[in-house]
């Protein structure tokens, strides 16, 4: 096989990155950006946070609360609530930027990608590195956005503090210490790739799967008719992107977060593909009606999901439009 040499993008603290694109006074600041809960208050978690907040503590995932807890006696820092067409806006721009870089282009998430560019580097990782070099150069003449390339600096940092140099140090260590410094997902990821496996083509993504939305309620529940009303709201959410896309669906679930954070969920084959906001309705309610069964631990989070896509072409069926 031909020398692979591929690239993964992935913006620098991304949306808190976005937030001092547009005020850059924050850059100096710690800046917080919040995904707040409908619940009202500080309830929610944090999205991101710029390197500076990090230096606190603060990081991805954490509840709101407690990260305010970590710069008490920080008076500048800043809180933002997320603003995603913006960061969107921002991801698009880029992306198109990076993707000409690419043999093969494969988008990931708004700050993230994969490039194949064996062709143009002709498997060489010198040239890679310029190539690289001018990309990151590029994204930040166009959108003023700093990216990393590669396995970034921070790991980098760790693997220096481990004193690591060479594949060959690195494979004398096993997973579990991997796991340990890294994390589960990546420190299996760099288990494998330092042994050469990591085959995984470079590839466009294909259309969705699946169109779901999720909602935290008002107060955790077991309430059919409480469940329901949100439930109905969701059901027209996703019926509204189904329209937008041109799908039908066959499979309708629906998902509980309970309580103490476990997941329930439950789904239903349709007999036949459908777009029809009744038939979604009707078979989520249905769903909602059998999970509240003997259903003991309240509901925190509401979702539900259509699955068994298929893409309308043609003459639109007269049930479309119900
Ligand atoms: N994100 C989120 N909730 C999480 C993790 C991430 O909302 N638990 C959002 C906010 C991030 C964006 O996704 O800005 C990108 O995620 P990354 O994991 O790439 O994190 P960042 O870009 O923020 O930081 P880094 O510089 O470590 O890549
Ligand atoms: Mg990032
Ligand atoms: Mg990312």
């Amino acid at each position: 096989m031909e020398q692979r040499v591929v690239f993964h993008v992935d913006f620098d603290y991304f949306y808190a990155q976005c937030e001092e694109l547009r005020n850059p006074e924050l850059k100096t600041k710690p800046v917080v950006v919040c995904v707040f809960s409908d619940r009202g208050g500080d309830s929610g978690a944090i999205a991101t946070a710029n390197y500076v907040a990090r230096k606190y503590g603060i990081k991805s995932g954490m509840p709101i609360r407690f990260a305010k807890k970590r710069v008490e006696q920080v008076p500048e820092a800043v809180f933002l609530p997320t603003d995603f067409d913006y960061y969107a806006d921002i991801s698009e721009k880029a992306m198109d930027v990076i993707s000409k870089y690419a043999d093969i282009f494969e988008y990931v998430g708004k700050d993230e990608a994969y490039l194949d560019v064996s062709k143009r580097t002709e498997g060489s990782f010198v040239s890679a590195g310029h190539l690289a070099q001018q990309l990151k150069n590029a994204v930040r003449n166009s959108t003023k956005l700093s990216c990393t390339v590669g396995i970034g600096k921070k790991t980098e940092e760790i693997f220096a503090q481990m004193d690591l140099k060479t594949i060959s140090d690195l494979k004398k260590l096993d997973v579990f210490t991997l796991n340990s410094k890294f994390g589960r997902k990546i420190g299996a990821y760099i288990y494998n790739a330092a042994r050469g496996i990591d085959d995984d083509p470079v590839s466009q993504r294909q259309e969705a799967t699946q169109y779901s939305r999720i909602t935290t309620l008002k107060q955790d529940s077991i309430d059919y008719d409480f469940l329901a009303k949100d439930l109905e709201r969701l059901c027209e959410d996703v019926h509204a992107t189904i329209l937008k896309d041109n799908v039908v669906f066959k499979s309708v679930g629906i998902q509980f977060v309970q309580s103490d954070l476990s997941t329930k969920t439950k789904s239903k084959m349709l007999k036949n593909s459908t777009s029809s906001l009744d038939e979604l309705r009707k078979t989520s309610l249905q769903l909602l009606h059998e999970s509240l069964e003997g259903q003991k631990m309240p509901v925190r989070r509401l979702g539900v999901k259509v699955s068994e896509l298929s893409q309308v072409s043609g003459q639109d069926s007269i049930t479309r439009y119900f």
